[in-house]
């Protein structure tokens, strides 16, 4: 019997209060409304900045449905929806591409201005909520919310991707992924024979020493003060690993003096401040550039001296790998399942959906890279 058109009750984890666990929840979700997509849940990652909203780091509304890294199948569409069709395998978008906007227009730009990232209304575009639970409107998460059995997403924040893909892999190239990939061969545009220095190895760290190797880099330093991760490091492509607990002086200057004067590319994939200096300060003065890629904690700021720049550095930074969302993630799909880049060294945890808090506790305690839930 089809659901078209009808409210479904299905399971939610659900985020009541800062610093809980979630709420495994009956929730009601309505049908997609017009220019809008209704989306069973097929496999969902647990990304660190939903972990960030659990914390406090990243503000958003709540009552919330988190997660924003998943594929799944199409289960209706509203009127007026052309780009998706009732049994697509699609990816969940949370950074949309509307297509008519200043920066969609932009050759080079990717925060398409209908995001929900800077102050999160915490709902779809027409300013309203898909789902209820316990008789309470419940929040949508970066226009995805993908903790959920089925979530209702607008069409600009969705990707059809290749029939034969397999959701359970693929569903990283909706968040952590393309986020890293993108920040080397996207936003920093590394170079064939070049050096890159990457801070920071979890999922999203280990993707952007994958963009740099496809890049052609000829060394990828990776550097993270955890050893436990120097070995996955390189087996997706470093070339040296260092952790800067093992010396007395300022990582910056091992950097430099291990590259010969300063890296090419440099790339911060933690979020931090501290780390974030000494990712700019160990790439070379005068060509090097530096990408911030990690999320930095909410409200705080750098004081930097402006003399870093002036001699030639480039400083810079990008969402989502800096790709268009909605024309990359199809060719990214198709690109995994070339063979072009692995996503089985990422993947370190497979859990059903239920477990979620498990799956939480496996990224808190640094066990995990990612962690799959199934549905
Ligand atoms: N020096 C070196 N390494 C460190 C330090 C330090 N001082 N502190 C921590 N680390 C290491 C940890 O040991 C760990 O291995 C690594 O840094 C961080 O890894 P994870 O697993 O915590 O994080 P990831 O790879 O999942 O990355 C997440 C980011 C931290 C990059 C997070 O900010 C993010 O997801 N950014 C993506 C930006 C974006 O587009 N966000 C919007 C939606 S996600
Ligand atoms: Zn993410
Ligand atoms: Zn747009």
């Amino acid at each position: 019997m089809s659901t078209a058109g009808k409210v479904i009750k299905c399971k939610a984890a659900v985020l009541w209060e800062l610093k809980k666990p979630f709420s495994i929840e009956e929730v009601e979700v309505a049908p997609p409304k017009a220019h809008e997509v209704r989306i069973k849940m097929v496999a969902t990652g647990i990304c660190r900045s939903d972990d960030h909203v659990v914390n406090g780091f990243l503000v958003t509304r709540l009552p919330v449905i988190l997660g924003h890294e998943a594929a799944g199948i199409v289960e209706s569409v509203g009127e007026g929806v052309t780009t998706v069709r009732p049994g697509d395998k699609v990816i969940p978008l949370f950074v949309p591409q509307c297509g008519k906007c200043n920066i969609c227009k932009h050759p080079e730009a990717n925060l398409c201005l209908k995001h929900d990232l800077n102050e999160p209304q915490g709902t779809l575009n027409d300013g309203t909520c898909r789902f209820t639970c316990r008789g309470k409107p419940i929040r949508h998460f970066l226009g995805t919310s993908t903790f959920s059995q089925y979530t209702v997403v607008d069409e600009m924040s969705v990707a059809k991707i290749h029939a034969d893909s397999p959701l359970e892999k693929v569903c990283l190239i909706g968040c952590g992924f393309s986020t890293g990939y993108g920040s080397a061969v996207k936003v920093a545009k590394v170079t064939q024979g070049s050096t890159c220095a990457v801070f920071g190895l979890g999922g999203v760290g280990l993707s952007v020493i994958m963009g740099c190797k496809a890049a052609g880099a000829a060394r990828i330093i990776a550097v993270d003060i955890n050893k436990d991760k120097f070995a996955r490091a390189k087996q997706v492509g470093a070339t040296e690993c260092i952790n800067p607990q093992d010396y007395e002086k300022p990582i910056e200057e091992v950097l430099r003096e291990v590259s010969g004067g300063g890296v090419d590319f440099s790339f911060e994939v933690i979020g931090r401040l501290d780390t974030m200096m000494s990712a700019l300060l160990c790439c070379q003065e005068a060509y090097g550039v530096s990408i911030i890629v990690g999320v930095p904690p909410n409200a705080q700021n750098i004081s930097m001296n402006p003399m870093l720049l002036l001699t030639g550095r480039t400083w810079k930074g990008a969402v989502f790998g800096g790709f268009k969302s909605k024309e990359s993630v199809p060719k990214l799909v198709t690109d995994f399942m070339a063979k072009k880049f692995p996503l089985d060294q990422l993947i370190t945890h497979v859990l059903p959906f239920e477990k979620i808090n498990e799956g939480f506790d496996l990224l808190r305690s640094g066990k995990s890279v990612r962690t799959i839930l199934t549905f």
